[in-house]
């Protein structure tokens, strides 16, 4: 396939040099190995809320009596403080039957919060009315309430919540975790809601992210079992993109460019990839055998489709384990050909970085189909 796959980590060798062969042993034994790598040389580590509270600030119709329209509050403590996240859901009124909904979450990280948005307006990046068109329940959280997007040593957000005030950034660990973790940390709160809501099913939840909000989805899926679908749209760099060979930013652009992004220990691996632990193949394996989508950009070669689908190809082992077949071809498709294969899935859109309708309507597509297990 490629020459750059000499240099991977083994997926299914175990540290101390077995291979696994049997889903028992990957999910024992290989899979909480793989988690940890991540948390120590990328992520980082992640604490446990205090206290997590929910208040439906409001409910009501919306989109001409299709769906309802709910504002939540969604409040957390830890040993520094509290920090509160406002959600925003529209759940399809289903009329004709009183199932939940099953939903699509945006992690959102652009200027536009939604957070007032009515049934007029409509935007590609958060279709809110195409999506409860197709009978999914739409939310979406905004990342600067759990962590604001910039460098200041870990004090605002959710680190200031959970970290002692005054601790220079020198003597944080070294494993600590950053931003895309809080982002991470974030959507399963919001989880936590979505759990509790009867309207809506919470076994058929999808977290979708566009750009760091797709490497935060990735990472949130790996650690939080409840989601059962991973949407990563042109998440390149420590996204979906491997790491080793890939064109466009590498770990030392994105450290060097976001310093706040990452455990400090990912730092070591700039221009040092072959070095890594792990690579990101290994990331979309520890969401076996639930779903994965990634989404690339035929502009978008900063993300780098190749390496985005090559990661995908690469899981492909840990899914076979675990009995799901994956994608079920081998070569990267044209623009517009999706790949809908059981619990993997690849689209390429012609076009740039960004977040579109069409790439809904495929996300939508693929879930149509894998989440009538
Ligand atoms: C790019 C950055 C990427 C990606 C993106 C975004 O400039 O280099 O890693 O995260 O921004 O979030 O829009």
């Amino acid at each position: 396939m490629d020459n750059r796959l000499a240099t991977l980590p083994d997926l299914l060798m175990c540290k101390n040099g077995i291979q696994v062969t049997t889903a028992a042993d990957w999910i024992r034994k290989r899979r909480p190995e793989i988690l940890e790598l991540f948390r120590t040389h990328v992520y980082g580590r992640e604490p446990q809320p205090l206290s997590v509270r929910f208040h439906v600030a409001e409910e009501k119709g919306y989109m001409g009596g299709k769906a309802t329209r709910k504002k939540v509050d969604i409040t957390f403590t830890g040993p520094y403080g509290k920090g509160v996240i406002p959600l925003l859901l529209f759940v399809p009124n289903a009329i004709e039957t009183d199932k939940p909904a099953p939903v699509f979450l945006l992690i959102n990280n652009r200027d536009n919060d939604y957070l007032d948005l009515d049934q007029e307006e409509q935007d590609e990046f958060w279709p809110a009315k195409a999506i409860v068109d197709r009978g999914y329940a739409a939310a979406v959280f905004h990342v600067k309430d759990v962590d604001p997007d910039e460098h200041d040593g870990f004090r605002n957000g959710v680190h200031g919540i959970f970290e002692a005030p005054g601790t220079p950034d020198a003597q944080r660990p070294s494993d600590a975790w950053g931003t895309i973790a809080a982002w991470a940390w974030g959507a399963s709160r919001v989880m936590d809601y979505l759990d509790t809501d009867t309207d809506l099913d919470a076994n058929r939840v999808a977290v979708v992210g566009h750009s760091r909000g797709g490497k935060t989805a990735l990472w949130a899926g790996a650690l939080d079992e409840r989601f059962a679908m991973i949407v990563s749209n042109n998440s390149g760099s420590t996204g979906a993109a491997i790491s080793r060979g890939k064109k466009g930013e590498t770990i030392y652009h994105i450290n060097t460019r976001f310093p706040h992004w990452f455990a400090e220990n990912y730092k070591k691996y700039n221009d040092r990839e072959n070095e890594l632990p792990v690579d990101q193949h290994m990331l979309l394996s520890l969401i076996a055998p639930r779903c994965v989508y990634v989404s690339s950009a035929t502009e978008d070669t900063w993300a780098d489709p190749q390496s985005e689908f090559l990661s995908l190809k690469l899981a492909e082992p840990a899914y076979r384990l675990l009995s799901a077949p994956g994608l079920g071809t081998h070569s990267f498709p044209q623009p517009e050909t999706p790949i809908h294969g059981k619990k993997l899935g690849y689209h390429l859109r012609t076009g740039e970085h960004d977040l579109k309708e069409y790439d809904w309507h495929c996300f939508m597509d693929f879930a149509d189909k894998n989440f009538n297990y």
